[in-house]
């Protein structure tokens, strides 16, 4: 920040906030004070704002902040799931707007000005710990990483829809999932300067939204414990997200990122780490975020890496313009590592798709010049982009010649750099976990 006064600092974003915030929900600083918001308005005299009243005034019936535009969203309860034709037309990074967002709860909203976080434990020469400001982090060495976040449930939805054994939970289709430029400190850096012994084992980071209350039973707040390898190696703790202070909606004032990982470890509006010299558990790591089912064994570890997936960016199912060579475009991405290769299966198939199709935008599937010849039905290897970063995901484009109007279903299959490939089907799990099989792209072609 070099001289800049940080104070100072923190009130201009607060205010960029606010303005946008207003943007987006379409309110006038007239219509805030008349939420009687006056106090909380005086910005510069401590920035309240975000505990205030108006602040969770902000909030719809999701509990999620941000608008959830029809086009890019499906909203799913307390998350909301980014359609992946929204993709077709950006860059490498899914925008903040675009992102998707997954609550246990609520969008919890937080005065960065107020806001510390404690650090504690056995793991540590001094148990009692220490705890820092967002000033203090942001005075130490900060790394930039671009990373996927996804969620352990993207996909879910096709344990029931492609293999005949439905899974409770959000019916995530493929868009639980966004790549985004994190900046923040590493968590090595804290727990550092925390004082970590050599014999802590594990770090359980905490969040500050509402405690979870499942089937009647108070499951505390969200937890989840991180082997302190993992901790040391590249977890990062992030206070922006592509250039811009983090949004509430994705943990603001600063939000844990364990790269590669499920999403449930890079816990939100982060409040507290605990360091243990002894394994620590959590609902998250123990009855949740394991497989657990008649194919698994009863003592399977809790999940960490996500598997490799692709995803087309288009509408669900879509309309196609027929008598043309279409390109379309998809992404793929492993908590493995980079993608090594990615194919394309067009099959045609006799039952056109039931409910309604969509039309598709030109940026999702460009007619192209290309050879008449129709592509015939099999494998046909993709064309891949760079970037191809570990842990964040890999653009690439098809070329597609229909052989006719009629009804398809599209797959697309990456294989990452550790040889892993995704299967055409998976063995259940009771929770809907980790559905990594190739996924049916339903198309009709006019
Ligand atoms: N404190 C807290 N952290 C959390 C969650 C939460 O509900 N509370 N959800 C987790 C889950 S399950 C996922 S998939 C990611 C989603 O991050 P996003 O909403 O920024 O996309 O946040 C994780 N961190
Ligand atoms: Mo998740």
């Amino acid at each position: 920040m070099g001289s800049i006064d940080e104070a100072d600092y923190f009130d201009a974003r607060e205010e960029q906030l606010l303005v946008k915030l207003q943007r987006e929900h379409g309110l006038s600083r007239r219509q805030l004070l008349k939420l009687g918001a006056r106090g909380a308005l005086a910005l510069a005299a401590g920035g309240s704002f975000l505990r205030s009243p108006v602040a969770s005034a902000f909030q719809q019936p999701s509990g999620i902040v941000k608008k959830l535009p029809e086009e890019w969203f499906e909203r799913l309860g307390t998350n909301a799931e980014m359609k992946w034709q929204a993709m077709a037309d950006e860059g490498y990074l899914t925008p903040v707007e675009k992102f998707f967002v997954r609550n246990h709860t609520a969008t919890e909203i937080i005065d960065p000005l107020r806001w510390r976080l404690g650090v504690f434990g056995s793991g540590l020469k001094d148990p009692t710990g220490r705890s820092f400001s967002l000033r203090d982090l942001r005075r130490m060495p900060s790394e930039t990483q671009v990373h996927f976040m996804e969620c352990a449930g993207n996909g879910r939805s096709f344990f029931g829809s492609q293999q005949g054994t439905p899974a409770p939970g959000s019916q995530w289709k493929l868009g639980a999932v966004g790549v985004a430029e994190w900046r923040g400190v590493p968590l090595r850096e804290v727990l550092e300067r925390a004082g970590v012994k050599s014999s802590a084992v594990d770090v359980m980071p905490q969040g500050l939204d509402a405690e979870v209350i499942t089937k009647g039973v108070n499951e505390g707040h969200v937890r989840r414990p991180l082997p302190l390898a993992k901790a040391l190696d590249d977890a990062l703790l992030a206070y922006e997200m592509n250039g811009e202070m983090l949004q509430p909606d994705h943990g603001m004032p600063l939000r844990l990122i364990v790269p590669g990982w499920v999403g449930v470890a890079s816990i939100k509006w982060l409040g507290q780490i605990e360091v243990a010299d002894v394994p620590l558990y959590s609902p998250w790591n123990t009855t949740q975020y394991r497989m657990i089912g008649p194919e698994y064994p009863p003592d399977s570890p809790p999940l960490t890496r996500q598997r490799v997936k692709s995803a087309f960016e288009l509408p669900v199912p879509a309309a196609l313009p027929g008598g043309k060579t279409l390109r379309l475009h998809g992404r793929s991405w492993s908590g493995n590592g980079s993608i090594k290769r990615v194919e394309v299966y067009p099959e045609a198939v006799s039952t056109p798709p039931s409910g309604p199709v969509y039309a598709t935008a030109p940026a999702a599937a460009t007619p192209v010049r290309g050879a008449k010849r129709p592509t015939p039905q099999g494998w046909h290897p993709a064309l891949l982009e760079e970037p191809n970063p570990r842990q964040a995901w890999v653009r690439w484009s098809f070329d597609w010649r229909p052989p006719g109007p009629g009804n398809y279903q599209l797959r697309a299959r990456a294989t990452d750099q550790t040889g892993q490939r995704q299967p055409e089907a998976v063995p259940f799990n009771n929770n809907g976990y980790l559905f990594w099989a190739t996924v049916r792209h339903s198309v009709t072609v006019g």
